[in-house]
Order: structure tokens, then C-alpha cells, then sequence
């Protein structure tokens, strides 16, 4: 077998096959698949990895630190119900309940737009999440590109907004997203607000995106609330344009690797509890956007 990229789409998000990461991954493959999703632009969907938790953590760990790992979060004092009991390094979504009524996963996990945990002075770099179990049809995940939305705005846009910084705040989503207290279940308690640029570089590809997101961003500093809540729903719409738009439809045992600091995602919530969808994630602690 031997490693093979396709795009998928032209912009930012590419297919690998070819590899099998359960039965190990060289130095050499890891660094191929990591450069392949660099150059993709920010999204690898690699196939048919039927992987255990712990190759997916050994994985993900070549894409830095994880969020939970024990080792590189020692002051880490709550753990969200959502976590694997045995790795918390996992973050587990799912629609299905165990035997004993606690939830296997969050249910309706991301089903806004969102980059995951931008409310952290780190924000995550990469998420790493591989399906375990799907529903015949429904389910998909949508991604977006922030960085050819950047690209495509005018100079004028891009000069008001380069100097800009707002505000992440993890309740947003729970204010603004939700009828029913989906994400205020949560024990998140800690570092949960953090203001980053608008518009931020990325340390390796040193490409420009747009750093705000519906599910965490709650205002732009400086600006009065309308003012703020109008150039965000601008950039929102801006940023969701089907141009900018990829949407993944998981095939068992698919993994895909998504960079936070240049995507954001939706989960689409379209199929009924009696399918049940459970997926694993790792996070990997990202760097402080500049
Ligand atoms: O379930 C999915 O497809 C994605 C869930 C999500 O938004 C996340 O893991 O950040």
C-alpha cells in the first residue's frame, strides 16, 4: 500500500488513502500525512482507519500536545461527562445512552458553526475525529475555509479588520444556539474566555484567515454591541459561502483531521436517535493566534 492524496475540493480539503495507521505509522508516513494536510489546506479525510483509541491518541500526538492528556495538562481540574472514562485525551460524540443512562457522547455536539475551543488563550490546532459508528445516511459534517473567505474580501475590509481583536466566550453557543440546555451540561468550568485578533496568521503555511466563529465569538472589542453584531453576521455569511464550503459525508472507519486555526465546522443533526452515530476526537492544543 502506498500513501495517495486526492483533492477533493480545490481549495482546502483532500482525500488520503493507501495508508494503515492501526498497524503503525512511520516517523516518514506520519510526517507525509501531516505535510499532505498542511498543503490540502487545512482538511484530510483518511480512509479506512479502523483504528483502537489509543493508535488514534499515539496519532494525533504527532500533531502536538492533546487536550486531557494528563502529561501536558496537569492543572486540568474538571472533565467534561463527554470524555472516554478511560482516555481522557478522547472527547466522545454521540446521540446513543448507556446501559446505565449516562450519555455515551454529547448529543448535538457542533451543530453551529464553530472552531473548536477558540474560547482558550490556545485554541485547538487540529481535531482529530474518526467514526466509529454512523447512521445509513444523515450526519455530515460541514467545513468552511477562512482563509480564501480572507482572501476574497476587499483590501478595504481587510485593513479595518487586521487590527480588530473579540472576544471567545464558551457560553455563547449555550446562549444563542440552543432551545434546550444541551451545552450548559457541560462542566467546563475554568478557562473559558480569551480575546484573540480577527484576523489571524497561520504559524506554518503563514496564510492570513479570519479567526471569529457564531458558536464561541461573542463581540468584536470597541464597537458597540450593533455595530459588532453586524460585521460578525457579515463575516458569518461571507465565510459560508458554497465556494468556501466543503461537506463531508463519513464513510465507516473514516478519519478526518481538521485545522481549527483556518476552518470552522458545522455538525448536521438530520438523523433520528434510533441510528445511532458515535464518533472520537482528539484535540491538540494549538498555538496562541497572532
Ligand atoms: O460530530 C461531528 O461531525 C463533529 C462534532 C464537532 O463539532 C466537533 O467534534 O467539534
Amino acid at each position: 500500500m502506498e500513501l495517495a492524496i486526492n483533492p477533493l475540493t480545490p481549495g482546502f480539503a483532500a482525500e488520503a488513502t493507501g495508508v494503515d495507521l492501526q498497524s503503525g505509522a512511520g516517523d516518514n508516513l506520519t510526517a507525509a500525512i501531516r505535510q499532505a494536510w498542511l498543503d490540502a489546506g487545512g482538511l484530510l479525510v483518511v480512509r479506512d482507519q479502523n483504528l483502537t483509541t489509543e493508535r488514534h491518541i499515539e496519532f494525533s500526538k504527532h500533531f502536538g500536545p492533546l487536550f486531557g492528556d494528563p502529561a501536558t495538562e496537569p492543572l486540568q481540574e474538571t472533565v467534561s461527562i463527554y470524555i472516554h472514562p478511560d482516555h481522557p485525551e478522547i472527547y466522545r460524540v454521540s446521540n446513543q445512552v448507556e446501559a446505565d443512562g449516562k450519555p455515551k457522547g454529547r448529543k448535538g455536539a457542533g451543530t453551529y458553526w464553530h472552531s473548536d475551543v477558540s474560547f482558550r488563550e490556545r485554541p485547538a490546532g487540529a481535531s482529530i475525529l474518526v467514526a466509529k459508528q454512523l447512521p445509513d445516511v444523515g450526519g455530515d459534517t460541514i467545513f468552511c475555509d477562512q482563509t480564501q473567505a480572507y482572501a476574497a474580501l476587499s483590501d478595504a475590509m481587510k485593513e479595518m479588520l487586521v487590527p480588530l481583536s473579540a472576544v471567545h466566550d464558551f457560553e455563547v453557543a449555550a446562549r444563542t444556539q440552543y432551545a434546550q440546555p444541551i451545552v450548559v451540561e457541560d462542566d467546563m468550568s475554568g478557562a473559558n474566555m480569551a480575546v484573540h485578533p480577527i484576523v489571524r496568521t497561520h504559524a506554518e503555511t503563514g496564510r492570513k484567515s479570519l479567526f471569529v466563529n457564531p458558536g464561541f465569538t461573542s463581540h468584536i472589542e470597541g464597537f458597540d454591541d450593533d455595530e459588532s453584531a453586524a460585521i460578525l453576521g457579515f463575516l458569518y455569511e461571507h465565510c459560508t459561502r458554497p465556494q468556501f464550503l466543503y461537506r463531508h459525508r463519513w464513510q465507516d472507519h473514516d478519519m478526518v483531521i481538521w485545522d481549527n486555526r483556518s476552518l470552522m465546522h458545522f455538525a448536521v443533526m438530520d438523523y433520528p436517535d434510533d441510528l445511532p452515530r458515535y464518533m472520537e476526537r482528539t484535540t491538540i492544543i494549538g498555538d496562541r493566534p497572532t
